[in-house]
């Protein structure tokens, strides 16, 4: 904790209370000062959050009551993508407002540029107090922020170790707690109180592979989830789909993803998986490593007492998947909660943006997957939930995507929009206001191969009712006849996207004018080289 905290709070304080004083002013002049006071950024992303699993969105799975605040007093936007669905990218995206190949951070493999222009350097040149806290994953260090307290790399659930202002810290604890008292102290005692501040809190989960906090392991003990109805898709027309390496049934690891880290040794699996699955647990102390084994030595019995195979196997890999990930959004959405509260205890709801956002969706079982990458709808959309004091309240669905965040928060903080930036500032959305993207439609790119989960290259474009993508090819192909490397899907009459329209009679119309608007789009993002791929 800083030692000046304690005057810093009284400062606030002191401001508060002249504020209260402005109360006798007449009216207009009320208003203007009000008007006046700068605005506060609290931008809120965690890692794989799939809107699936945000009850704003979707109330088959769970209740999250905390982020759904959000969107009870302001806006959900129900058509929101990511440029790259991954990590890295996606993260990179955001800051610059830019596509991948223009803010040159095109997979996870990457080091950010952090000599390049972001909204938060903006926000600092313009007088905020900037900080980023949770995860990063940008490699190189961040610029631009007057504080940073990131993960290395991915993070760890229990007991994680952070770089604090290029220090190394480890802090004892479970990692979405760590990262929000993390964040509490740096509104309470860290930042300048008579700055504006705009804090990034990231955090970790539910990112691979799905740890619970200790507390809230018997929620979902008892809780059966149906298999969606594309878990069996056969892929057929869908070349990517058929070679990636994300299918719960055949690719998600018992010992790694589903924590059957038996003691007698009689489940095995991946070696390398099983050995990181048993490196994870040793990261625990005595009283974690307690908590854990009392809930997940249970669920290895019954495991072993029903030794399911086949379709049955499938369906157990499946459930336990769904209740860890779940419990890990229950710790979630209680933090979050806890910086909402803070916010209003603070009253700092009147002067401050609220974002809720995932760095890309994320699959649910949907055809058969966990994970992301692809252009399929489960992980190229992604949760936002906006609340702008004195906004408008209810559903977006204009079609927007994570390029625009950087230009909405630089114009809400009244930041001139730099004109390099590709992303259209969602504030008249916010406000109510007439909007037009000026976008015929939106590009996505994802480059990451060969590498994990083996999704391949591809890029497209998608209006609002179809989407068409280019499955780029890859060397393993050379003598393979190819399959279906371009996608076309009419999402109004096949939203699962299991019928790969492109070629069949009918459509070449279609065809001739997404493939326009794309290599429009490519133009327009630098990226005229994939054009003839
Ligand atoms: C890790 C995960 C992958 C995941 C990538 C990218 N494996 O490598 O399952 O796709 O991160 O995720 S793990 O064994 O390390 O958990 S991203 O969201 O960070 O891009
Ligand atoms: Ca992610």
């Amino acid at each position: 904790m800083y030692s000046k905290g304690d005057n810093l709070k009284s400062v606030r304080k002191i401001a508060c209370l002249s504020l209260a004083g402005v109360a006798i002013m007449p009216f207009a002049s009320c208003e203007k000062a009000q008007e006046e006071k700068p605005m506060n950024i609290l931008y809120i992303m965690c890692d794989d959050h799939s809107y699936q699993t945000i009850s704003a969105y979707d109330c088959r799975y769970i209740n999250t009551p905390n982020i759904d605040r959000i969107a009870a007093d302001g806006v959900r936007f129900t058509n929101s993508f990511v440029a790259n669905s991954i990590s890295g990218p996606s993260r990179a995206c955001m800051l610059t407002g830019k596509h991948s190949s223009a803010n040159g951070f095109t997979d996870n493999k990457s080091s950010f540029d952090g000599s390049q222009q972001t909204y938060p350097k903006l926000l600092q040149a313009h007088g905020y107090e900037t900080a980023v806290i949770g995860k990063w994953h940008l490699t190189s260090e961040p610029t631009g922020f007057n504080h940073w307290d990131i993960l290395i790399g991915q993070g760890d659930y229990y007991n994680p170790v952070f770089i604090r202002n290029g220090e190394r810290v480890q802090r004892e604890g479970y990692a979405t707690n760590v990262t929000t008292d993390l964040a509490l102290d740096w509104l309470e005692n860290g930042r300048s109180a008579d700055k504006p501040f705009c804090l990034l809190l990231h955090h970790k989960a539910p990112h691979r592979t799905w740890m619970p906090d200790t507390c809230d392991f018997d929620l979902f003990s008892d809780t059966e989830f149906e298999l969606p109805v594309t878990f069996y898709d056969n892929y057929e027309g869908r070349i990517a789909a058929k070679t990636q390496h994300m299918s719960i049934s055949k690719d998600m690891d018992l010992v790694y993803d589903l924590k059957l880290a038996d003691k007698d040794s009689l489940i095995h699996s991946r070696p390398d998986l099983e050995r990181a699955g048993r490196m994870m647990y040793s990261r625990m102390n005595p009283e974690q490593k307690r908590a854990w084994d009392a809930h997940y030595d249970r669920v290895i019995a019954e495991f072993k007492k029903q030794n399911p195979t086949g379709e049955e196997l499938d369906k157990w890999k499946f459930r336990q998947y769904m209740r860890d990930y779940l419990r890990v959004i229950a710790s979630v959405d209680r933090n979050i909660g806890r910086v909402l509260d803070y916010l209003e205890a603070e009253g700092l709801m009147d002067n401050t943006l609220i974002v809720y956002t995932s760095d890309q969706g994320f699959y649910m079982g949907e055809h058969g997957w966990f994970d992301k990458r692809f252009m399929y709808e489960e992980s190229f959309r992604t949760p936002l939930l906006m609340r702008l004091p004195g906004g408008v309240k209810g559903d977006i669905p204009q079609l927007v995507q994570n390029i625009d965040y950087a230009p909405t928060i630089l114009e809400a903080a009244g930041i001139e929009i730099p004109e390099d930036i590709h992303g259209v500032s969602l504030l008249p959305l916010l406000k109510g206001d007439e909007w037009n993207s000026g976008r015929k439609g939106l590009y996505y790119h994802y480059y990451e191969f060969p590498d994990e989960h083996s999704v391949r290259p591809h890029f497209g474009v998608r209006t609002e009712r179809y989407k068409l993508i280019r499955i780029c090819d890859v060397a393993e192909d050379a003598d393979r006849k190819l399959e279906g490397s371009w996608e076309l899907f009419d999402l109004e009459t096949d939203p699962m996207e299991l019928n790969n329209i492109y070629g069949q009679d009918g459509y070449e119309e279609l065809t001739d004018s997404l493939r326009k608007i794309l290599l429009e789009l490519q133009v327009k993002y630098g990226e005229e080289q994939y054009s003839n791929m």
